[in-house]
């Protein structure tokens, strides 16, 4: 071809190509037009073969043909392109949304079964006039153990069941009773308090977290009795329950009471009346369990904390609030407290 008929054609394949690119509309059809035509092995490569045969003063002319027919195919194909992006941006604006609908549900959030127990513990006790009080867990041997007549070789010392933090003064606490020491130190009696929070053990098993939750009750005041104690207890049980569950005081020692007694309730699942046919698996056949201790506060407690035991009796008790929740909710397993899975959490 000489180069009149080389200009030709490339402006025919110009003409060509605005003919193939008009009815596509989707991106990869018209890159692909582009390509069969620009592309190295494409049809303006093609002709463009030939220009080295041409008389070297003709190059320049078809060299000019040439450029001008790519120019006019990139900006047809940049427009084409620009064109789609348009066309779904209008269907964008177009699509109609019924803003009537409701909203997804947020998922609500709520209380942890623990919090919700423990808020009903501190509630049921604040009825009988016991107000909440709160201390560190981080705690001294001296509140925690010295001051409650724990004597130094007592198994609750021990490194077995004990976090100590450094050397060994400074420990978690391994229940809430330094709490009930502080504010015997702090206050003159009347004295009636609760402290929930949660006490930290050397203990892992179905029954045991290292971490859990105690409420403990404490009433300093002239001429309080055991009997005031068993009123509290049995006022509790009742209202936690919703039924009118009995207790029991089972004699027991504790080093920080005298006298002491570990506290009992009906069982809750069988009512203190345990099926002949089958097995009550929570009281084991015996119709009680049990959920806590209490006591008299031995008077070497109070000279701890400088209380006159001649002028002051006063009672104390405490109990897990995990095994509380669980005969309460018939929950199984200690670990789903703390597991986190909502599948549990939700349930309560
Ligand atoms: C219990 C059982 C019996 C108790 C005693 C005291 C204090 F500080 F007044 F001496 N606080 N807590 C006590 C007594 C706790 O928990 C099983």
């Amino acid at each position: 071809m000489n180069a009149n008929e080389l200009i030709a054609t490339l402006d025919r394949l110009g003409e060509e190509f605005l003919a193939a690119i008009q009815p596509l509309a989707d991106e990869q059809a018209i890159r692909a037009a582009q390509a069969q035509f620009l592309g190295k092995k494409g049809k303006v490569s093609e002709v463009m073969k030939d220009l080295g045969k041409l008389a070297a003063g003709d190059r320049p002319l078809v060299g000019q043909a040439a450029n001008r027919v790519k120019q006019v195919i990139e900006e047809r194909t940049a427009a084409k392109l620009d064109d789609l992006v348009n066309v779904a941006a209008q269907a964008d604006l177009a699509r109609k949304v019924d803003v009537t609908l409701p909203a997804r549900p947020a998922g609500g959030g709520r209380l942890h079964l623990m919090t919700q127990v423990r808020l009903e513990a501190v509630q049921i006790f604040s009825e009988l006039g016991f107000v909440v009080a709160d201390g560190p867990q981080i705690e001294t041997d001296w509140h925690t153990f010295e001051a409650l007549a724990i004597p130094k070789e007592h198994p609750a010392r021990d490194m077995q069941d004990t976090f100590y933090i450094t050397g060994d003064e400074i420990l978690l606490r391994t229940h809430t009773s330094p709490v009930q020491v502080r504010t015997m130190l702090t206050q003159t009696p009347p004295i009636r308090i609760v402290a929930p929070g949660v006490v930290y053990r050397r203990d892992d098993d179905a029954t045991h977290s290292p971490m859990f939750t105690q409420i403990e009750g404490l009433a300093v005041d002239k001429d309080i009795s055991f009997a005031d104690l068993k009123g509290v207890l049995i006022h509790f049980v009742s209202r936690f329950f919703q039924r009118d569950l009995e207790i029991r005081l089972r004699p027991s020692y504790f080093p920080f009471v005298e006298p002491g007694a570990e506290v009992d309730m009906q069982c809750s699942f069988c009512m203190g009346k345990p099926p002949k046919l089958s097995t009550c698996r929570v009281c084991k056949q015996t119709g009680w369990v049990e959920i806590g201790g209490s006591g008299m506060v031995d008077p070497e407690v109070f000279a701890h904390v400088k209380i006159d035991a001649e002028k002051y009796t006063g009672f104390a008790f405490g109990m897990g609030l995990e095994r509380m929740a669980m005969l309460r909710h018939g929950v199984n397993d200690i670990k789903f407290y703390y597991e986190g899975d909502l599948r549990f959490l939700e349930q309560f």
